[in-house]
């Protein structure tokens, strides 16, 4: 069951039939042990979007006249994990079938779990300050600190792709060890680490996950888990600009944290997400 939302994220309304992209919020905030809020994030990243120019520069697109999007409104999802996952598994299904690229907005890291369920990518861009590689963490197999584990050991270690991993534990240091893990976290020369991350997501069905905290917390206080030492928005919008081509078969957005906000983190978040729609599909 959808919850409609007004206005739709960046004022666009494509109906659902016409639709090339779709947005689905999906408020799933079950799993944090630290801040909680991600829920509200759907909402306050529509909010933003909508007080933002939808026309890109960099890529001379206006995102109103180059682009079909239809915005679902935000996911009811039951309070168990498990019949979460089924509900938010369904949902990027269906509109997956139906021939149309899901872009979700977060919601809480563990959704690219369902997401990724749902759409079977061969490969997955796993932008992230933290490697959320642990094997459990406080007795979950599956929350926001293991989604990576769960997604490395059903795909393999070579077909995750982490970018801008700077926080982990010794656990997962030696997983990443053993595994092989490459991670991409040289920002220096955003053009020059677009290349590497395209030289490995070569196939024809790759999914785009960002959680916020890979910006510094300077450009983005406003997330679950606030990771200190990270990239400025500029240079994580110079690298999607440089990401494409790409298959993308889907993208989400996920850990702002509206209770600990400015308006940073949600601007920040609906400037990437029309950087992705202008320069990645
Ligand atoms: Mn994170």
């Amino acid at each position: 069951m959808w919850i409609p939302i007004k206005p739709p994220f960046g004022g666009f309304e494509t109906d659902y039939q016409s639709s090339d992209i779709v947005i689905l919020g999906i408020p799933l905030d079950l799993t944090s042990t630290y801040r909680t809020g991600c829920r509200f994030a759907p909402q306050k990243i529509r909010e933003a979007s909508f007080n933002l120019e939808t026309y890109v520069p960099s890529a001379g697109k206006d995102l109103f006249e180059s682009l079909k999007i239809h915005d679902m409104g935000d996911l009811f999802l039951p309070s168990e994990l498990e019949e979460a996952g089924k509900v938010i598994q369904d949902a990027v299904n269906r509109v997956s079938r139906e021939g149309k690229t899901p872009v979700i907005l977060g919601g809480e890291h563990t959704l690219t779990y369902f997401a990724c369920k749902a759409l079977k990518p061969e490969n997955i861009i796993y932008i992230d300050a933290h490697a959320d590689l642990r094997s459990e963490w406080i007795g979950q197999r599956l929350c926001h600190a293991t989604v990576a584990r769960q997604l490395v050991e059903e795909m393999g270690g070579d077909h995750v792709i982490f970018v801008g991993t700077r926080s982990y534990s010794v656990e997962e240091a030696e997983f990443i060890k053993h595994q092989q893990i490459e991670i991409l976290s040289d920002f220096s020369n955003p053009k020059e680490l677009a290349g590497k991350i395209k030289g490995v997501a070569e196939a024809k069905k790759v999914y785009l996950t960002i959680d916020m905290d890979v910006l510094d917390p300077a450009y983005a206080p406003g997330v679950s888990c606030p990771e200190p030492g990270g990239i400025s928005t500029s240079q994580l919008l110079e690298l999607i600009r440089h990401l494409g081509p790409l298959s993308l078969c889907g993208v989400d957005l996920v850990e702002v944290c509206p209770p600990f906000d400015n308006g940073c983190a949600s601007f920040a978040a609906a400037r990437v997400l029309y950087q992705i729609l202008a320069h990645l599909l």
